[in-house]
């Protein structure tokens, strides 16, 4: 790099706060007349949205054309990141705090008499993915244009997210979410990036020459169109900007005129409604593989525009490809995007005439993959018919790497046929099916997990043969989360008293945080930081009493579990918890309860039979606990519908006690743990996931550590694991139980529970009554802190200080460091 290049990289300065709440105003009016096409006079609250965001989106634009100048002058490596999910929430308040906009915004509508929060309220959340994963991927986007790397986030523009939740009679109903009814002002579409994408057909092979096949050709027998729509994401201080590269579908001929001109009206639409169907919906299922024909449609849809799009980036920028892996780091976000690695593989041999064993090489330099699971029922794989169907080249591409795959291991002698058959791409026993981690394994010069327990876990389990095999590959990098939406935009409180008592200086740099411990015992700022949870308790008060009708007291331990149901997850041994607690809540009424409010939050993935009867079980037990009188409120239950990231920007900051109860083992990371304790909540929680590593961070007398590890879950499991042994020798859980199963919460249909129940008493894979008596005894010293209120806030102080290594930035710079290669 010349050193005129280098000094040009600096040209994208810090955000001036340039233009005062007047001239802001001014732009609003403008926008709202040319852009929106209103009168202010007539204006609605969504128009009065739609031309706030386009008056702050040009200041966006500026940076946005400068970040992309910046790195095509430096010559940069730009990092993909290829994600089927991304969960981004709301834009508006992230960009105008992101900015340092968001007083002289406030102010300059409060000219124009309209108020912020209002239509702040009106933006949809882009809610385009369904948990952890999806999160992860949305705060890095963000870490990546702070720390300053070059990136694109690449995936698919849903049109509909994922499904909001209605509460109806305590059972889920799943209603379609349309988050772009109204439009979408942070969209630009790019017409002309579009790229066809193949499906089904045949290979032939051409230029045949003495006998041998030299190059083959793919003929597919469906064409569809990715169109590109970008996303502007902003960093903090407006430093960089980088892109959210959506692909929206469409058919290649709207209309096969033949068809319609033959009377057949329907039939003219068939491929159109086919190519539409590609980016209309999520699949709402996580850490459970989808299965179905679309959904390899879908991953191989934006794999390969994406693809496409990156090479076409490369070449016309250096003009040829084998620099690729020098310039390109490509990310792998789970396996959904696995198939990108035969895709590149054909594009390279097939399109651009590289030999196999050199595009084979640029392949594995150029990826990397992330793993987020060690459940095998969330591993994906595909039946070689369906995939040799959709994809014959790239089955053919599978082949030839695993050929090379096997014969390498036979080759070291260090394995046996066990071994050989569990590193093999393709699954031999019962139906024959593509190994997608294998796939992402082999194709990828690094593979990490997402927490030391995880990665551990990892080497030892679903990838202890390649590990063998490749034993540098698999590395961690625990997870992070955004400060700046998880902290700063959604506790402002906090944000300003952190400030106060340190300066500003942690704002930009989050390790500066730490400095905050000394303030712990300090008495005027621990009732300083009382207060403001109080504040943010306060709000979620009156969210529970406007959404569910629960009157709340905010004076109460808020206990908050919010996250995805699911059995390993365990909500069923929190509200078997809270069973308990009731019933010692009316035998012992002379006792000093702590007045408790259990939060519930989280959506069943529609065809989860048991994981919906959970949540059912939950409004359920809230009937009966909230209504009882002998219960004198003092145990409140409140399952609040429809949890998404918008809805955790309340809830978070309004927590005392974080729940982080799953089987140990059974969670790769958990991200929404360091959120709740970002925020001051202490934690409940199994050894699992980053909950070992925030151990250690925040110390052990200021976590609530119970139950069993992961090893002893293995060894429990191991040695015949019993149930029902337990749970007789439990007199609380026993009575739980029994009062569950027995109809107590469903009088209507005493056997509601029966099953669920029985699980436990029979196999319990989820350990739920082997970690009931350590979780509940947990609960009563939870108890027991909380009534010494000075040493509890002392603890939750010491929590938020000691969070900033759980900073997504401190994650965005190991994986730029240690695998993208990437100088931050
Ligand atoms: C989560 N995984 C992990 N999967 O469960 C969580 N799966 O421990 C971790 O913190 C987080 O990833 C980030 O690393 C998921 O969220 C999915 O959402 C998912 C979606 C589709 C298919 C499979």
């Amino acid at each position: 790099m010349t050193s005129a290049i280098k000094s040009k990289a600096k040209v994208v300065a810090p955000m001036p706060l340039d233009v005062t709440p007047r001239e802001l105003a001014d732009e609003i009016l403008k926008d709202l007349r040319y852009r929106v096409g209103k009168d202010a006079s007539v204006a609605t609250s969504y128009d009065w949205l739609a031309a706030s965001i386009k008056a702050v989106r040009d200041r966006i634009v500026d940076r946005w054309i400068n970040s992309t100048k910046q790195a095509y002058e430096a010559q940069a490596k730009r990092v993909y990141y290829l994600s089927l999910e991304f969960l981004i929430g709301r834009l508006m308040r992230d960009a105008f705090s992101n900015l340092g906009m968001m007083e002289t915004i406030r102010e300059a509508l409060e000219l124009l008499d309209v108020d912020l929060d209002v239509i702040a309220q009106l933006e949809p959340d882009a809610a385009l993915g369904n948990g952890g994963l999806g999160r992860l991927a949305a705060c890095f986007m963000e870490s990546m244009a702070t720390v300053g790397v070059p990136s694109h986030g690449y995936g698919i523009r849903y049109v509909n997210g994922m499904f909001r939740q209605e509460i109806s009679d305590g059972q889920q109903v799943e209603l379609p979410e349309t988050w772009l009814d109204h439009g979408n002002p942070w969209e630009f579409e790019r017409r002309e990036r579009s790229f066809e994408i193949g499906f089904g057909g045949s290979v032939e092979a051409a230029e045949v020459q003495d006998g041998l096949v030299e190059r083959h050709v793919w003929k597919p027998s469906e064409h569809v169109l990715a169109v590109a729509y970008d996303t502007p994401v902003v960093g903090w201080r407006g430093n960089r900007v980088n892109t959210l590269r959506l692909w929206s579908s469409m058919p290649v001929d709207p209309i096969l005129l033949d068809k319609f001109n033959a009377g057949d009206h329907v039939g003219a639409l068939e491929e159109s409604n086919k190519a539409d169907a590609l980016s209309r919906v999520l699949y709402p299922a996580d850490s459970h593989k989808a299965g179905q024909e679309l959904r390899l449609r879908q991953e191989y849809f934006f794999s390969s525009a994406s693809l496409q799009d990156i090479l076409q980036r490369h070449l016309s920028q250096y003009g040829e490809l084998r620099s690729l892996p020098d310039k390109a780091a490509i990310h792998l976000n789970d396996t959904h995007p696995a198939v990108s690695v035969v895709e590149l593989m054909r594009l390279l041999i097939d399109v651009h005439g590289i030999e196999f064993d050199e595009a084979w090489d640029m392949t594995k330099r150029t990826f990397a993959y992330t793993n987020h699971t060690l459940l095998p029922e969330a591993l994906e794989s595909w039946p070689v018919p369906l995939f040799e169907r959709l994809l014959p080249r790239h089955m053919q591409l599978v082949y030839e790497i695993n050929a090379q795959i096997l014969l390498e291991a036979r080759a070291t002698g260090n394995f046996d046929d066990g071994q050989i058959s569990r590193i093999s791409l393709i699954q031999e026993d019962g139906e024959r099916r593509v190994r997608m981690g294998n796939l992402a394994f082999v194709g990828s010069h690094s593979i990490n997990g997402v927490s030391a327990l995880h990665t551990d876990l990892m080497k030892e389990t679903v990838f202890a043969d390649l590990h063998k095999l490749y034993p540098d590959r698999i590395n961690n990098k625990t997870n992070g989360i955004t400060p700046r939406r998880w902290l700063f935009q959604c506790n402002e409180g906090l944000t300003g008293l952190v400030r106060e008592a340190i300066g500003a200086r942690f704002l930009d740099d989050f390790e500066a945080l730490a400095e905050l411990d000394k303030f712990a015992s300090d008495k005027a700022f621990v009732e300083k930081f009382a207060a403001a949870k109080r504040v943010n308790k306060q709000r979620l008060a009156q969210v529970a009493a406007e959404r569910l009708g629960v009157k709340v007291d905010p004076s109460a331990l808020f206990d908050i579990q919010i996250k995805r149901i699911h059995e390993y997850k365990r909500q069923l041994l929190n509200i078997i918890e809270a069973v308990a607690l009731y019933d010692q809540i009316r035998s012992h009424p002379e006792r000093d309860w702590v007045p408790r409010v259990k939060f519930f939050g989280g959506k069943a993935a529609p065809s989860y039979y048991n994981a919906k009867l959970i949540i059912r079980l939950i409004n359920d037990v809230a009937k009966v606990v909230n209504r009882d009188p002998s219960v004198r409120g003092l145990l409140k239950i409140a399952f609040m519908p429809n949890y998404n990231v918008s809805l955790a920007e309340i809830m978070m900051p309004a927590a005392d006690l974080s729940e982080q109860i799953s089987t140990a083992g059974m969670e790769a990371s958990g991200t929404g743990n360091m959120k709740f304790a970002l925020n001051g909540a202490l934690t409940i929680g199994t050894l699992d996931g980053a909950n070992v590593e925030m151990q250690e961070h925040v110390g052990e007398d200021n976590i609530l550590i119970f139950g069993l590890t992961a090893q002893e879950v293995a060894e429990r499991r191991a040695n015949g694991y019993k149930p029902r042994d337990v749970i007789e020798s439990s007199p609380e859980l026993s009575q739980a139980l029994s009062a569950i199963s027995s109809g107590v919460f469903s009088p209507h249909e005493p056997g509601r529970y029966r099953e669920l129940i029985d699980g436990i008493y029979n196999s319990d894979w989820f350990m739920v009554a082997a970690d009931f008596d350590s979780y509940a005894a947990t609960q009563r010293k939870a108890d027991v802190w909380w009534t010494d209120s000075p040493l509890w806030y002392t603890k939750a102080i010491h929590n938020v200080a000691r969070m900033a290594w759980f900073s997504s930035d401190r994650t965005i710079r190991e994986y730029a460091r240690e695998i993208w290669n990437v100088r931050v």
